[in-house]
């Protein structure tokens, strides 16, 4: 049986909207978990099979997958939906690129620019938010989606991080709307419910 552990209001409540997303699967279960906040509450909690005791973590059968992208990528294969492209289907190529530049470029580099951290080193590897923005607004220039007409669990990850760090919202431009259009969604409503339910 899959087990998610998550941390209410955390990188995890994305990974929550998307259980929803897929129907909630009846043989996966969500264990919450305490972490460290930054207001020097909570702890790293002894049940965590994270590493580093970070969440989201998924266990299923003798795996064990951190980070994001690669949950994202193992239960949307294993509950198949039309929230993302099979290996082989039209759009995976994208699906999986949109993920690991997330993960790679796109996250760093929105927490180098919020902490206003720069160098040329950083600059040459990862561009800056500039570039990042650009890539998103381009990939929305004709189309509602990432990946074209449909929503997927890209823009669940993605648009999360812009709703998340809103001042990287250009004024023009389709990512304000698009941003709107993946929150407003049942999934996105239920798992901020369930964060409020309790404490992490
Ligand atoms: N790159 C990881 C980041 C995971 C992460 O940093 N999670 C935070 C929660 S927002 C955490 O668990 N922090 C507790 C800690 O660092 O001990 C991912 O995208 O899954």
């Amino acid at each position: 049986m899959p087990t998610l552990y998550h941390a209410p209001q955390s990188r995890s409540t994305v990974i929550v909207a998307l259980v929803h997303e897929l129907g909630d699967p009846a043989d996966l279960d969500i264990v919450r978990v305490t972490i460290p906040r930054q207001d020097g509450s909570g702890a790293p909690d002894p049940q965590n099979p994270h590493p580093e005791k970070k969440v989201p973590v998924l266990v299923d059968g003798d795996g064990m997958i951190r980070e994001r992208g690669a949950i994202i990528v193992w239960l949307t294969e294993r509950y198949p939906s039309d929230l993302a492209p099979l290996p082989g289907q039209p759009g995976r190529g994208a699906f999986l690129s949109w993920l690991f530049w997330y993960q790679g470029v796109f996250e760093p580099v929105a927490i180098l620019d919020f902490l206003d951290i720069s160098h040329p080193a950083l600059t040459a590897s990862f561009r800056d938010v500039s570039t990042a923005v650009a890539q998103v607004q381009a990939a929305l220039q004709d189309r509602p989606y990432l990946l074209g007409d449909r929503y997927s669990a890209a823009d669940l990850l993605v648009a999360g991080a812009f709703a998340f760090f809103r001042q990287m919202i250009p004024d023009s431009g389709p990512i304000a709307a698009w941003v709107d259009r993946c929150q407003d969604r049942d999934s996105i409503r239920r798992a901020a419910a369930d964060d409020g339910e309790g404490d992490g």
